[in-house]
């Protein structure tokens, strides 16, 4: 059996005159009469590939040389150094098999983007989303190495339920058998019932937010990591963020250098991402913005415009803490100090990037709870087993949730978050 080399080990410890066999898809290809050369990509990179006639078979060489673009290929044949080709190899093929021809493929080099999401199939396959994925891969085992050392528990909530965590405006409603059900915009809830038992619980899921309006940092569907900690207040969780976090990006630096450099991302903008990151208050956030011309007032929640405005000149990830209870779930703890406001913060990423975090302490207090959902019309049926956790053995505790996407947009600065999800759901689409 051929044993088939990827083209990153091909490359990165490369034999002059070596016999290589490879497989992967052709990437771009251009012939002239008697020879063709081909770059051909695999997931681990891309090579220039020269097939001359008469060092192959002929029916091979006419098959070469008729192979359009993304048809998919077995070669064999041997390295050699070539200044001109991506890399500074070629391999010289001596045989050619086509595994699967292509038709014309629908995406050449300038398109629409609506072209691009109706073939995010097809599109999927390019350099920068191949490279985005794997920092999103990156990105996730470095939550998962942290949370590990660091002893949370991965949990799996469920994703049907009668709970509105995050209020009832974005939440998608569906028909479950006779009764009415939502689709989980977080699994905070059943977090928090979960460290009773493991105290540091954390889950990675997709979360639903019927999000109407068009912006370039709201998907219906993204994936939502969140962690809730017994015994933590909200300095302990944002100690927790700021450290994962961090570990995340650090991970990325080592690891992703190559798909970052790919995409025009500058490391740098990335190396001072460690802990302890700035803790703002809400007020003087508000006072900063008013200086900045925003016409802002106390209770007041912070869209893009503000948040750019906020974090564009700063380096590092900002917390911006003690919002007013306005802006914010029931869910929270009020502050003693004043009680217009919340014990919690949302963390924004630096370079005008916004929120990535939106976390908080947890009302403990069965009747400052039901007080405040009362004030809201919220009622408490749903939550009755919600409420449960605050009459058998409460503790104080924290958590927040982190978007995926929101943080992959920042670490790979894209312009637009349906670039980190391959397949991206906004009220425009759900095709393909
Ligand atoms: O609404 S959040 O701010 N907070 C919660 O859902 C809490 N219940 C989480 C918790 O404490 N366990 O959403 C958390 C994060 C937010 O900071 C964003 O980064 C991300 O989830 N998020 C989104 N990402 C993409 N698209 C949409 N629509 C979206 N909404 C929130």
């Amino acid at each position: 059996m051929t044993s088939f080399s990827s083209i990153r080990s091909l490359l990165s410890a490369p034999c002059p005159g070596g016999e290589v066999a490879l497989r992967g898809w052709v990437y771009r290809t251009r012939s002239s009469g008697r020879i063709v050369f081909a770059v051909l990509r695999d997931s681990t990179g891309i090579i220039q590939v020269t097939i001359k006639k008469g060092n192959l078979p002929d029916d091979q060489f006419e098959a070469a040389a008729a192979a359009s673009i993304e048809s998919s290929v077995e070669v064999m044949g041997t390295m050699h150094q070539d200044e001109r080709a991506p890399g500074g190899y070629e391999v010289r093929v001596s045989s050619l098999r086509v595994i699967g021809t292509a038709l014309p493929f629908p995406i050449t080099e300038y398109q629409s983007e609506e072209l691009l999401l109706d073939n995010r199939h097809l599109w999927i396959r390019s350099r920068e989303q191949t490279a985005v994925m794997k920092v999103k891969a990156t990105l996730l085992a470095g939550a998962r190495e942290w949370l590990e050392e660091n002893e949370f528990v991965e949990v799996t909530p469920p994703i049907f339920t009668q709970n509105a965590c995050e209020g009832g405006v974005t939440l998608f409603k569906l028909r479950y058998f006779d009764r009415d059900a939502f689709l989980s915009q977080s699994a905070q809830m059943y977090l928090e019932s979960l460290i009773f038992s493991l105290e540091r619980v954390y889950s990675i899921t997709p979360s639903f937010r019927a999000e109407k309006s068009r912006t370039s940092r709201h998907l219906t569907e993204y994936w939502h990591m969140e962690l809730e900690e017994a015994w933590v207040d909200n300095e302990g969780n944002m100690r927790i963020q700021e450290e994962l976090v961090s570990a995340m990006v650090a991970k990325v630096l080592r690891e992703r250098r190559e798909e970052l450099e790919l995409l025009d991302r500058d490391p740098r903008a990335l190396e001072a991402v460690r802990p302890p990151f700035k803790r703002v208050p809400y007020s003087k956030i508000i006072d900063l913005l008013r200086e900045k011309g925003f016409d802002i007032d106390f209770g007041s929640d912070l869209g893009a415009a503000e948040e750019r405005a906020i974090t564009e000149d700063e380096r590092t990830p900002v917390f911006v803490t003690d919002f007013p209870k306005e802006c914010k779930a029931f869910y929270m703890k009020e502050n003693e100090e004043d009680a217009r406001t919340y014990k919690c913060a949302d963390l924004l990423a630096p370079h005008g990037f916004g929120e990535v975090i939106g976390g908080s302490e947890r009302e403990t207090d069965l009747g400052k709870m039901l007080r405040r959902m009362e004030e809201l019309g919220i009622p408490q049926e749903p939550y009755r087993w919600y409420l449960d956790l605050r009459r058998f053995g409460s503790v104080p505790h924290s958590g927040f949730g982190l978007g995926v996407e929101r943080i992959v947009k920042w670490v790979c600065g894209l312009d637009h978050i349906r670039d980190a999800i391959p397949y991206p759901r906004t009220v425009a689409r759900v095709y393909p």
